[in-house]
């Protein structure tokens, strides 16, 4: 049966991975992968992951089925990253959340749900996105559109592409909108902006659902999530998916979150029940060790200070990287306007790099960046950040 199976492509960033690794040049930098690196180019162990997961071994603790929808700890933490304290929504028990195995699987087990209870239903994704949005909606089995989001003449935001699309669009029709920090350009909707979009998911009926896997990388912690709170605030169906990967640095341990905002206590019960099968039918409850050390955190003041300023560390080293990036074209001649770096957030710059630019980077530099131009800030380091506005200088 499986003479027949053809070979698939690869994913367009892993694969771009899997090359760099077989690079033997010494100079070489990888630009693609959506990763936060820390200045001497290495993934960080964040120091209150290290403290929590000590505790964790020093207890010993057995390794029990954690329940279907995860630990109630951590599920409470997360909400309480999206909603704030005493959210109106939780307080109610309108809001429901449950642990997933990474802001991927929060896609997926509401995709799934979705796709039960709303077959017909369409799904718009951000004209670019990132990729797997399309692809895990499609395997869900809905037909996936997308909306004007981009202007690559402005190296900014489509307000009135987006707006005019979403008007047009049947209701029922569920959108996905990156709440910050949006992958891959890097640019984001203002305030102003935002409440009009909302407005018009409200109006035209639309079922909003949120990916917020960046929270932390924009403005902090609280301000990434005032997306998240302006939905809340309108009263319809929300679904919200959440990813601890990139704000923890614990990539392999599959921490994300799905978090659901109901009409009363009551349907929030029967969601959740729904949403239990669609988890129990795929892996059926999840790991333990991620969850436990997120939710310790989340829930020891001491830690959960210690990451705060562990994140900040981090927007700020991201910060600085576009900073230099800018002023080190500028050093090596390069006359083109690249200040819309500097309005960019989170991880990524959509750098304006054609294909056949992108390509001389790799071949004649080392410098690895994912087709569409897209490279990752979060990658750039005081021992890099040269060879690199030096090799984008050439290809220009
Ligand atoms: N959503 C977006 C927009 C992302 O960039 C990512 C990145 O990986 C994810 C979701 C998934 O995150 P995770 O690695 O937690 O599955
Ligand atoms: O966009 C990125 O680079 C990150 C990491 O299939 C990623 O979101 C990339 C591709 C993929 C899964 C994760």
């Amino acid at each position: 049966i499986f003479e027949s199976v053809e070979l698939a492509p690869r994913d367009p960033i892993l694969g771009l991975n899997e090359q760099y690794n077989t690079d033997t040049r010494s100079e070489k930098v990888n630009l693609g992968v959506g990763v936060y690196y820390d200045d001497n180019g290495r993934v960080p162990l964040l120091k209150a992951v290290r403290e929590a997961e000590k505790a964790r071994i020093e207890q010993a603790a057995p390794r029990a089925y954690l329940p279907i929808d995860g630990l109630a700890p951590y599920n409470k933490g997360a909400q309480t990253l999206l909603l704030g304290q005493n959210n109106e929504l939780a307080v109610s028990g309108r809001a429901l959340t449950v642990q997933t195995l990474g802001g991927t699987g929060a896609l997926k087990i509401g995709a799934d749900f979705l796709r039960h209870v709303q077959p017909n239903a369409k799904v718009v994704i951000s004209n670019p996105s990132w990729a797997n949005h399309r692809g895990i909606f499609e395997r869900a089995g809905f037909q996936v559109d997308q909306y004007p989001y981009y202007n690559p003449e402005t190296h900014g935001f489509d307000f009135d592409g987006m707006l005019a699309a979403l008007k047009a669009l049947p209701k029922g029709t569920i959108v996905v909108l990156h709440a910050c920090c949006h992958n891959p350009t890097g640019v984001d909707p203002s305030t102003e902006q935002w409440k009009q979009i909302a407005e018009t998911v409200k109006e035209t009926g639309l079922v909003p659902f949120l990916d917020i896997a960046y929270q932390g990388f924009g403005d902090g912690l609280e301000d990434d999530a005032s997306v998240v709170r302006l939905f809340a605030s309108l009263d319809i169906s929300v679904l919200i998916s959440s990813s601890f990967s990139k704000s923890f640095s614990l990539y392999g341990e599959r921490v994300g979150a799905l978090t659901l905002l109901c009409a009363s206590k009551d349907e929030s019960a029967r969601v959740l029940s729904q949403l239990k099968i669609v988890i129990r039918t795929n892996y059926s409850n999840p790991p333990t060790h991620g969850g436990t050390v997120v939710s310790t955190v989340l829930n020891t003041p001491e830690l959960y200070q210690l990451w705060v300023e562990e994140l900040s560390g981090m927007r700020n080293r991201i910060r600085d990287m576009r900073t230099q990036l800018v002023q080190k074209l500028k050093d090596h001649g390069v006359t083109q306007n690249f200040d819309f770096v500097l309005a960019q957030r989170g991880m990524f710059s959509y750098s304006g790099l054609t294909k056949e630019q992108v390509e001389a980077l790799r071949a004649d530099h080392g410098v690895y960046a994912v087709g569409s131009g897209r490279i990752c800030v979060a990658a750039l380091n005081s021992g890099n950040i040269d060879h690199v506005a030096k090799s984008i200088a050439k290809v220009l």
